[in-house]
């Protein structure tokens, strides 16, 4: 493996920690030497009582004890719409949580959904999404979380592969799921909002309106009780090549996500915690659902578009102590200015966390320079459903720096071999099996799940990095040609596959190029078909394309044509051309380019 330039540059700048900051991780050495995950077994009640179910630890147990009347989940959606003409406030504490995940769960048993059957979740971001997850697990079945932005490409997918058999959606996205070719789909429930008054036709679908169906539903439903090895998610993610695959978890991952909760983002009884990420991408359930409240923590959730002021404001109105952001939303507020910050009390937090791309130190510097508090990282993936590496709030970090493992867990840099590589040698970014939030399997696909674990005793990431002499893991770069925009995961093929559905496409080759505030951008390389001839409104109308049948997220921000999209004899697109092409370089040997 050859070293590659990226954009992190190594530096001896350290962010260094006073003596007397108090953190519920003090001494992470000692940590390392002495930790056992066995001990976190203990603050679970399926310790003791052997009944397993996610739902009883992170709301049920609550309810039932101290915590009944504590606030669970704030919402705020300011944006007025026709259902709430002056937008949503709303407070839920976890005795309402319990009645809520209650009705919805005894829904799903009226509907006949069982143990381990998959139920799609495809709603924007709202309690009605939280309640539905939560009802899911109650009935003991596995929820698939679909961000709202995605398009019948993607739906088709997922719930297709999921076999899901029941979908809880709105009437307005509803329009994008392609029930038609949705053999497993037997009912839909439609959470109504705009444009709800029309009952949709859908065939021999059974479908069912949520405010209806709630008002009638009972109050208590015991949880299903399952066991640690019974599904908990399933997520969809991004690879190199073909579809998405789906990540499964295991309901034993709370012990990952309540340890890592505790001592990396520091939550604590009193804090308010905000996670700004979607259900529908794992940071969004892993530390948006299951690890603050197994802790019993206030979640805020806010609803709608990003915007810089209602950011800032959401700190403001929930004195938000503990934020869990990514690199994208700092460099996009970052991008506002100074001035807009200045109008708003941001004193109340305590402890910043990012993830999901390199955090840049100019991003770093700045969220700093408004908060006062430095973004901590936090690098893990889909597949470990927990925190690997990062850095902690009780522990000096250089700047840029990935961080170190999570005690319990060991990360490490090996070469094609698997052999461990000395310090500031790029190589493969692994992670010792045996971590308790490790994915279960990739739904349906063996192979693809057995391609983790090729390197014996190591899972192995996808992701390049070094480490230095002090033991800091430095991310470099993605091994394959995953592409991470604005934090999410879009895989080259699943682009290439849309965009080849257009008439006027040939071949498509798509790459990720870098970019200041989303990290990459999603880039296409097209050749077209005989008649059609380049033009700016064609590039607009095949990134569209793109939007309209995949997802906004995947859409190509660029568009190049060219006669011809590199590849090899075998027929395989050449990204590591395109990239070269790109950025104007050089394109290295292409003896295996076909003629
Ligand atoms: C949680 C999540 C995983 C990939 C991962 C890596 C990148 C995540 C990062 C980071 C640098 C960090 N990534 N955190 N890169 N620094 N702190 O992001 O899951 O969407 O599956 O993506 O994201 O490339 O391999 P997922």
């Amino acid at each position: 493996m050859t070293a590659k330039a990226t954009f992190i540059q190594k530096s001896t700048e350290w962010v260094r920690k006073s003596r007397s900051v108090d953190a519920n991780l003090k001494d992470y050495f000692k940590a390392c030497k002495t930790f056992r995950w066995a001990s976190v077994e203990k603050e679970f009640s399926w310790h003791k009582t052997k009944k397993v179910n996610i739902v009883h630890e992170i709301v049920d147990r609550h309810a039932e004890g101290a915590r009944k009347n504590k606030v669970a989940l704030y919402f705020w959606d300011p944006t007025p719409s026709g259902a709430h003409p002056s937008g949503r406030d709303e407070k839920y504490t976890f005795l309402d949580l319990k009645r809520l995940s209650s009705r919805f769960g005894n829904i799903l048993k009226k509907y006949r959904i069982k143990k381990g059957d998959r139920v799609g979740v495809f709603l924007p971001r709202t309690p009605e999404l939280y309640v539905s997850i939560l009802g899911t697990h109650r009935v003991g079945a596995i929820p698939v979380p679909l961000f709202e932005a995605f398009m019948e490409a993607a739906i088709e997918d997922r719930l297709g592969n999921s076999e899901a058999s029941f979908l809880v959606t709105t009437p307005e996205l509803l329009r994008r799921v392609p029930w038609t070719r949705l053999k497993s789909l037997k009912h839909i429930i439609l959470v109504q909002g705009e444009g709800a008054a029309a009952a949709p036709s859908l065939g021999p679908l059974s479908y069912h309106f949520y405010a209806e169906e709630m008002a009638r539903a009972s109050d208590f439903l015991e949880p299903v009780w399952l066991t640690l090895d019974d599904g908990l998610v399933i997520h969809y993610t991004s690879g190199s090549t073909g579809k998405s695959k789906g990540v499964l978890h295991r309901q034993y991952a709370m012990v990952g996500h309540y340890q890592t909760s505790k001592w990396s983002l520091d939550l604590r009884e009193d804090d308010v915690y905000w996670c700004t990420a979607d259900p529908g991408w794992v940071t969004g359930t892993s530390y948006g659902i299951y690890g603050p409240w197994s802790l019993g923590v206030s979640s805020v959730v806010l609803g709608g578009r990003f915007s810089a002021d209602r950011w800032y404001e959401a700190i403001q109105k929930f004195q938000v102590t503990i934020w869990y952001s990514a690199p994208t939303a700092f460099r996009l507020l970052m991008a506002q200015g100074k001035e807009l910050p200045k109008k708003y009390n941001l004193k109340s937090i305590r402890h910043i966390c990012s993830v999901g791309e390199p955090l840049n130190p100019e991003a770093l510097r700045w969220i700093r320079s408004i908060t006062g508090k430095a973004p901590h990282e936090t690098w893990w993936m889909t597949e470990t459903g927990m925190h690997i590496i990062c850095n902690y709030p009780s522990l000096d970090f250089k700047l840029g720096a990935t961080g170190r493992s999570f005690p319990g867990t060991y990360a490490s840099v090996v070469n094609d071999e698997g052999k461990e590589v000395p310090p500031n040698t790029l190589g493969h970014l692994v992670v010792r099996v045996g971590w308790p939030s490790m994915m279960k399997e990739i739904w349906k696909n063996k192979t693809k799940f057995e391609e983790y674990f090729k390197i014996k005793g190591w899972y192995l990431s996808g992701d390049t990095a070094y480490k230095d002499k002090e033991g800091f893991i430095w991310f470099a770069g993605r091994a394959d040609d995953v592409i991470k925009t604005a934090g999410e995961r879009v895989g080259p093929f699943e682009v290439e596959s849309a965009l080849i559905q257009h008439p006027a496409v040939a071949e498509a080759g798509v790459i990720g190029k870098p970019d200041e505030i989303r990290g990459q951008i999603v880039k296409a390389f097209v050749s077209l078909r005989k008649g059609y001839g380049a033009s700016d409104i064609l590039k607009k109308e095949i990134s569209e394309f793109v939007k309209k049948n995949l997802a906004a997220h995947a859409a190509p921000r660029e568009v190049e044509f060219v006669e011809k999209v590199p590849k090899t004899r075998s027929g395989k697109i050449m990204r590591r051309v395109l990239r070269a092409w790109d950025q104007g370089l050089p394109v290295g040997d292409i003896s295996t380019m076909e003629e």
